[in-house]
């Protein structure tokens, strides 16, 4: 008699990702799709794409999906949720989207406590526009608009999402993970569980942020990526919770 161990989530279409190699949005999807088939919502979850390398989401998740304009996906998920309250509701976003172009959305739908699901991926640089300074590219960070590395004297200091989030009573998790080893990815799965639990228990706003790779931007081997990602961004991004309410 045989056993399955290994499957595709039945909330992933099996179409191959566009992703770069090694780029950590492809496990990233993978664990948002095992949460949602393990918590049996795929029928009544709609994702939120955001504008970025993960745009095209909406064609890998077999949920529902809205393409929301850059940065506009916490204002478009407020709006799902209010409608359809009892859909489950997430946005996918780059840090780019977020926490640039994005932030007021971001701040605003965390200090209402809006019932939604943020899945945050910080790559430390715009992607999909070919590597330019996003708010979390690190200072001294090569990028194609800081050729010299970023200077905070021009340029100021990256921005720590979750640690400025959870100065708001609103939300109700922020987390930050990463996806450079095994141990880290089941963390980094368990987060994005009890940031879905959460909406379907109605605490409030979730956020996940997930230590990501750009392996192509960052003009590095995706074996390097990871190594670049545990000698530069865990250091000045540290993992950990910084809010969960009971
Ligand atoms: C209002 C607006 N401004 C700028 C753009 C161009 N643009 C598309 S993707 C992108 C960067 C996305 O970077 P990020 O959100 O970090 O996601 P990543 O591609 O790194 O996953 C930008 C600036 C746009 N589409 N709309
Ligand atoms: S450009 Fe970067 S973020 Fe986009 S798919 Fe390639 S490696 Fe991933």
């Amino acid at each position: 008699m045989s056993e399955v161990v290994f499957d595709r989530p039945k909330s992933l279409i099996d179409v191959t990702f566009h992703y770069c190699p090694g780029c950590t949005h492809g496990i990233i999807h993978r664990l948002v799709a095992e949460v949602m088939d393990e918590l049996g919502v795929e029928g009544k979850a709609v994702g939120v794409a955001s504008v970025g390398c993960s745009v095209m989401s909406y064609d890998y998740f077999s949920c529902d999906f809205v393409q929301a304009p850059h940065g506009r996906a916490p204002a478009v998920a407020t709006g799902l949720k209010r409608s359809l309250p009892d859909s489950v509701v997430f946005t996918y976003q780059g840090d780019g989207d977020l926490a640039a172009i994005g932030t007021a959305e971001t701040v605003h739908a965390a200090t209402r406590g809006e019932n939604i699901t943020v899945i945050f991926v910080n790559n430390a640089i715009y992607g999909m526009t070919g590597g330019q300074m996003a708010p979390t590219t690190l200072p001294g960070q090569v990028t194609q608009t800081t050729p010299y590395g970023r200077d905070t004297n021009l340029a100021g200091y990256p921005v720590r999402v979750c640690e400025m989030l959870a100065t708001l009573d609103g939300v109700a998790l922020a987390q930050r993970v990463t996806v450079d080893n095994v141990k880290h990815i089941r963390e980094a799965k368990k987060a994005i569980k009890k940031a879905f639990e959460n909406q379907i228990n109605k605490k409030g706003f979730s956020i996940v942020e997930i230590l990501s790779t750009c392996p192509t931007n960052w003009g590095l081997t995706p074996v390097k990526a990871l190594d670049w990602l545990r000698d530069n961004m865990i250091p000045y991004y540290p993992l950990g919770v910084y809010k969960e309410k009971e």
